[in-house]
């Protein structure tokens, strides 16, 4: 009541005990070294790196949760609307670091770090990265939480709390992808989050769903299963604002399931698959692959299930009417993976909240919005009729109730068959793209291209049906936090003496590098970038001697391809040319190649456990790699590697590293790409195809400084009619690559017959064009080794690619959300 008195007890001895951030070093060692005493329960004498980094970082955490708390507050205080950005994947990485500079308290940490002994250095490696995400759609969630919290947001993540993240990568002997679990929490307390086993709801599965008059239905039964929530705390940069990431948890409502026994279904209460502990067990795999497992489905339901009940209560609590809901609240869905919140939200409005139909709906789309972020067929996720039917009787009903487009155009049976939300086969599948389009406000593509291709094929038919407006673009960012601050320290403490501003400023606002240019032109300036670029080269090759125990040659050319393993990314492209290259280099005279400009070649990434073409991808790669960098004749000039297990951290060495990225997807088949521009962010310059948010880069850092090759989107369907129907050999068509072609097939790398089936897929079919890019990819790379010739023309273009990548900051991307979609405003924690 209103009445009583706060605080109890005596107000100064609260005021006393109340902490606030500690800034200063003396308080800081203080609180590192009370936690070794009491959180740990260690001392001095038995302190390891991993100990000190544990410590310091509960010190952290202290400073964080106030920031949290009172955002929390405040926002609960203020009432103000709030976004919820629904993913099923936050790719996070390492957050101690992060959190440090976002404070602004790195400075200090690191001289009481030193103080008591140890080496910062060495304490951030002791972090194992959540890497609860697959790639760029869930480093994207990522970024804009980050980004969300900076330009101080009121932005909720929701998402599920894996206890397996991506598997790690082991690469065997021979060149075998191998995968092993990745138990990120087994090292006992996470200290970046907060578990509130108070915030618990219950979620139902299977079980049978009975319309009422008027619209209703009852639905139950089954097997209820209890979400947990664990908050994550997501500080902004140089700012009080931390906003929240709330990941759920499974766990059984008994300990054993009643409900599903007692309905005689024995077999739900005990299969594995089935347990409810299971649903959150383990991040998927698959990137751009539907699978139709059940298990996945779970998920989705469990967290959209869970993340609506929280989102509707929390609406409850301010005592609005429903026909308010989206003046307070924008779900925005990460691609399709939540699509079930549309029939979930239409469920708990119909048949708890007792609101009709028709106002339901309106509530519903006027409060969803939806990212797309592939046109990939084989990524347009579908699910089974019957399974549906079978886990989510109630949801099935409610999408079999939207028939928005059937009365539009009544009698065009062809376009209502293309446009249904139930695709005719066997079994019926659920067209879950089509509902998320029709169940909300927005739909948006990740680059202007993507979103074009997004109108005028996959979602053409409910662009002429719903307008074209309701149809967008936002491009992608990148953090420049984590993306350039926290990577490349020394280049952003470049930057910030040659802007003359805090970087705090420069940080937010990263269109401020445009004040970049003109220092293009300084030859001092210029030698201060290139010994950065060196540095970091140096410290690349650091890690590769330290971790693999491989030398790198520092002065040559660092040519990066960093991402998952896909056809249509095209790491295959990239070996055929290194091969190309080396197959030259072995021609020429020692002459010659005195001319050439050494490289190094670094691959990383990912293969879907089941995708077996990425898999022998990498198995020749790392086959190449032995017998190029074993070839005396060459080794000086030309090496290849193959980094295993990529992660984000892996990610924050190699980026600032980099003379040249490659991102030479199939044109029209990278939705955005966002590594492209880390690379660019960090003045590495782009070699890629006519794609994704490359053009948006190329346009904005000027044609001239990247080197663009390949054909354009509009040519790819006849290009790949011609393989269909008038198909060229090989031989005829790009000699230089049939050679490349049979000099593998030859055993020129081992394993005489393992890569027919990778080779098979370009001598056949060649879906992905690379016989017919070849030609001007090797161009490409020749106009590259052109440019570098001339060392001082090399680094302008790295300095003008830096300054001319504002508009890629997730900022802008997050602003543009907030703005033109959620109608969200920035609200300051005081
Ligand atoms: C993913 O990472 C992406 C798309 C998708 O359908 C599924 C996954 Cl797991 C990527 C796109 O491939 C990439 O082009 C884009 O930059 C990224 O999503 C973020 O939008």
């Amino acid at each position: 009541s209103g009445k009583e008195k706060w605080p109890r007890g005596d107000e100064s001895v609260w005021k006393e005990g109340l902490r606030s951030v500690n800034t200063d070093v003396p308080s800081i060692t203080k609180s590192i070294v009370n936690h070794v005493q009491t959180s740990l329960a260690r001392q001095a004498y038995n302190l390891d790196d991993l100990g000190a980094y544990q410590a310091a970082a509960l010190s952290v955490r202290d400073d964080l949760i106030l920031n949290w708390n009172d955002t929390q507050i405040h926002y609960t205080q203020k009432t103000p609307k709030r976004a919820y950005y629904l993913s099923l994947e936050f790719l996070m990485g390492r957050t101690f670091d992060n959190a440090l500079l976002n404070l602004g308290l790195k400075d200090q940490y690191r001289e009481g770090i030193t103080k008591l002994g140890f080496n910062m250095e060495d304490l951030l490696e002791q972090e194992r990265d959540a890497a609860l995400g697959n790639g760029g759609l869930g480093r994207l969630a990522a970024c804009y939480l980050d980004s969300s919290a900076s330009q101080e947001l009121p932005v909720w993540g929701y998402g599920l709390r894996y206890q397996y993240g991506i598997f790690q990568q082991l690469i065997s002997p021979e060149g075998q992808q191998l995968e092993q679990p990745d138990p990120w929490l087994a090292g006992g307390e996470n200290p970046w989050e907060l578990p509130r086993l108070d915030v618990t709801y219950e979620v139902r599965f299977y079980g049978t769903a009975d319309r009422l008059p008027g619209g209703r239905a009852l639905w139950q039964g089954g097997q209820e299963v209890l979400a947990v929530a664990y908050d994550v705390m997501v500080p902004g940069c140089y700012t009080k604002n931390t906003n929240n990431l709330r990941l759920w948890e499974s766990k059984p409502k008994r300990g054993f399931d009643l409900n599903s026994f007692n309905a005689g279904d024995y077999e739900h209460a005990v299969e594995s698959s089935n347990s409810a502990a299971a649903i959150t067990s383990v991040l998927y795999p698959n990137d751009h692959t539907t699978f139709g497992k059940e298990l996945r489905l779970k998920q989705q339901y469990f967290w959209t299930a869970a993340s609506l009940a929280d989102i509707v209560r929390r609406f409850k609590n301010i005592a609005k009417p429903f026909s308010e809901f989206p003046d307070y609240v924008a779900i925005q869905l990460n691609d399709t993976h939540p699509t079930l919140a549309i029939p979930e939200l239409m469920r708990i409005l119909v048949d708890e909240e007792e609101i009709p139909w028709g106002k339901a709906w309106d509530i519903v789309t006027n409060t969803v919005f939806y990212t797309n972020h592939t046109v990939l067929p084989e990524a347009l996720e579908k699910w089974p009729v019957p399974l549906m039917e079978h886990l989510l009787p109630r949801h099935m009903q409610i999408i079999y109730d939207i028939v928005t487009v059937e009365k539009k155009f009544p009698g065009d049976r062809d376009r209502l068959a293309r446009m249904s939300l139930i695709e005719e086969g066997f079994p019926k599948q659920v067209r879950m793209a089509h509902l998320a389009c029709i169940g909300n406000r927005k739909v948006n593509g990740v680059a202007e291209l993507h979103s074009e291709l997004v109108r005028t094929t996959i979602l053409k038919d409910f662009v002429e049906f719903e307008g074209l407006s309701k149809f967008s673009n936002v491009t992608n960012g990148i953090t420049p936090r984590r993306w350039l601050d926290q990577c490349n320290p020394e280049l952003s403490a470049l930057i910030t003496k040659t802007l003359k501003v805090d970087k705090s400023v420069w940080l937010k606002d990263l269109e401020r590098l445009k004040e970049l240019l003109p220092y293009a032109e300084d030859a001092a300036f210029r030698k201060e970038w290139a010994a950065i670029k060196q540095r970091n080269k140096e410290r690349l090759a650091h890690h590769v001697e330290t971790t693999l125990g491989l030398t790198v040659n520092t002065n040559a050319m660092f040519d990066v391809q960093i991402k998952r393993l896909h056809e249509y990314k095209r790491q295959t492209l990239n070996i055929l040319g290194v091969i190309h290259r080396y197959l030259k280099l072995k021609q020429m005279s020692a002459a010659e190649r005195k001319k050439v400009n050494p490289r190094v070649v670094f691959f990383a990434g990912k293969a879907a456990p089941g995708y077996y073409i990425a898999k022998l991808t990498i198995r020749l790669i790392v086959n190449a790699a032995r017998i190029i960098n074993a070839d005396p004749d060459t080794r000086d000039l030309l090496t290849v590697y193959f980094l295993p297990d990529y992660s984000v951290s892996l990610a924050e060495v190699l980026i600032p590293s980099s003379d040249i990225s490659q991102h030479i997807s199939t044109a029209g088949t990278e939705a955005s790409g966002t590594s492209n521009m880390k690379f660019c962010l960090n003045g590495g310059l782009l070699v890629g195809t006519v794609d994704g948010a490359n053009i948006e880069i190329a346009e904005a850092v000027g044609e001239n400084n990247v080197f663009f090759f390949g054909h354009l989107t509009p040519a790819v369907e006849d290009l790949r009619y011609q393989h269909m129907y008038r198909p060229v050999p090989v031989e005829e068509k790009c000699p230089a690559l049939a050679n490349v072609l049979d000099k593998i097939s030859g055993g020129m790398f081992g394993d005489r017959e393992v890569y027919e089936p990778l080779l098979n897929t370009i001598r056949q079919g060649d879906f992905y064009l690379l016989t017919d890019d070849f030609d001007s990819y090797i161009g490409a790379l020749d106009m590259v080794d052109k440019a570098y010739l001339d060392k001082e023309e090399w680094i302008k273009k790295s300095i003008r690619t830096t300054a001319n990548m504002g508009k890629f900051s997730s900022d802008r991307a997050i602003l543009e959300y907030a703005e033109s979609f959620w109608s969200i405003e920035p609200i300051k924690v005081p």
